[in-house]
């Protein structure tokens, strides 16, 4: 394989920063975006919060009584999903004019090869650095771009300085760069993994690069060697688009697990309103609609039923979604959470084509 030079664009701080750019009175204010706190009784996690907010040591993940017990001064938002979905179409339409290769990672990350539009890290760092302004100019925003001889190393070097980093790693900084980190800064390695590799006395990703492969193959099988690998900075995946997602769902906990089935079905109509915006705004159609609900007992169901033709319209989404809802409402249960999921997906414009 020739010489690769691949950036990883990662927008920083994402819903809380497309949330303080439309309310500017929100800037140097700590912002939590996720659920609704209830003065600490909420219900939910919270999705990301902005840099002010994490000085409380807010996180995201984290359940929103937590945070609210961290900063119950903060400015809480719900989350806003189809503002975000659209900031970050945009986003990736300007990211993908410099790429010959592109490849979207969720909403706010992508990968880019950029080897034919730059001779050298020289050129990349300009390049990276217009994207940066272009982004910045069109939607307020800022991220941090890693640049790299491939994926990994370019997705370690954009976490290296946020917010609004450049970090540029060539070929020949690899090793060094990335030996002083800790092995967590890896992709694939989980919290589980980091404590195993601490047990070991792998403490850094250059501890990891120097150990005996055979021995993190006996305890980690094949990815013992796809660890050692990595910690090598050794990576020769491709930049590929990803296939399209393969469902759009929302769910929800009640505040208290509830009998009232009014609620339920209002809720349900609530969430597959989301569901359908997102599909519209990814120009999909569905044809598979599956319901879950949680009772109070945390016994989980799902039931689901296929269509017989494709559709992005929200009365066939609410109607089937309460059709199936019955089977668990009859059951005169307590409820604890309600779904509903699209899925069997296909895009408006492939359907054209085919008809
Ligand atoms: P991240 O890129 O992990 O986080 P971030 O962009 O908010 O912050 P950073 O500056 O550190 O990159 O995730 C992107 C978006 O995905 C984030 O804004 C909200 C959403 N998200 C969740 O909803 N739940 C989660 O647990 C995480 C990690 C992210
Ligand atoms: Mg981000």
């Amino acid at each position: 394989m020739s010489r690769r030079i691949i950036f990883h664009v990662d927008m920083d701080q994402f819903f809380a920063a497309v949330e303080e750019r439309e309310h500017p009175e929100f800037k140097g204010k700590p912002v939590v975006v996720g659920a609704d706190p209830k003065e600490g009784t909420g219900r939910g996690v919270v999705s990301t919060c902005n840099y002010e907010a994490r000085k409380f040591g807010v996180r995201s993940g984290m359940p929103i009584s937590r945070a609210w017990k961290l900063c119950p001064d903060a400015i809480y938002l719900p989350v806003n999903f189809k503002l975000y979905i659209q900031t970050s179409s945009r986003i990736m339409a300007i990211l993908r004019k410099y790429a010959d290769k592109f490849e979207r990672w969720g909403l706010d990350e992508a990968f880019l090869d950029v080897s034919s539009r730059v001779r050298n890290f020289e050129e990349a760092k300009k390049l990276a650095e217009k994207i940066k302004r272009e982004i910045h100019e069109s939607e307020e925003l800022t991220c941090s771009i890693g640049v790299g001889p491939n994926k990994l190393v370019a997705k370690v070097a954009s976490d290296f300085k946020k917010p609004g980093g450049l970090t540029i790693v060539d070929e020949n900084a690899v090793k060094s760069f990335l030996a002083p980190l800790p092995v967590r800064k890896l992709l694939w390695v989980g919290k589980k993994t980091e404590r195993k590799l601490n047990e070991m006395g792998i403490k850094t990703i250059g501890d990891l690069a120097t150990y005996d492969v055979s021995v993190l193959s006996e305890r980690f099988g094949v990815m013992g060697v796809q660890y050692n690998l990595m910690a090598r900075g050794v990576d020769q995946s491709e930049v590929a688009e990803r296939g399209e997602i393969k469902s759009v769902g929302r769910e929800t906990t009640f505040e208290e697990d509830t009998s009232d089935y009014n609620l339920v079905l209002e809720t349900l109509d609530k969430l597959s309103e989301v569901v359908q915006k997102e599909i519209v705004e990814r120009k999909m159609l569905f044809k598979t609609v599956t319901v879950k609900i949680r009772f109070e007992n945390f016994e989980t169901h799902t039931h689901g039923k296929t269509r017989s033709f494709f559709t992005d319209r929200l009365r066939d989404l609410q109607k089937t979604a309460r059709e199936l809802a019955q089977l668990y409402l009859r059951q005169n249960r307590k409820i604890r959470l309600v779904g509903v999921r699209a899925s069997t997906l296909t895009s408006r414009k492939e359907q054209k084509t085919l008809t």
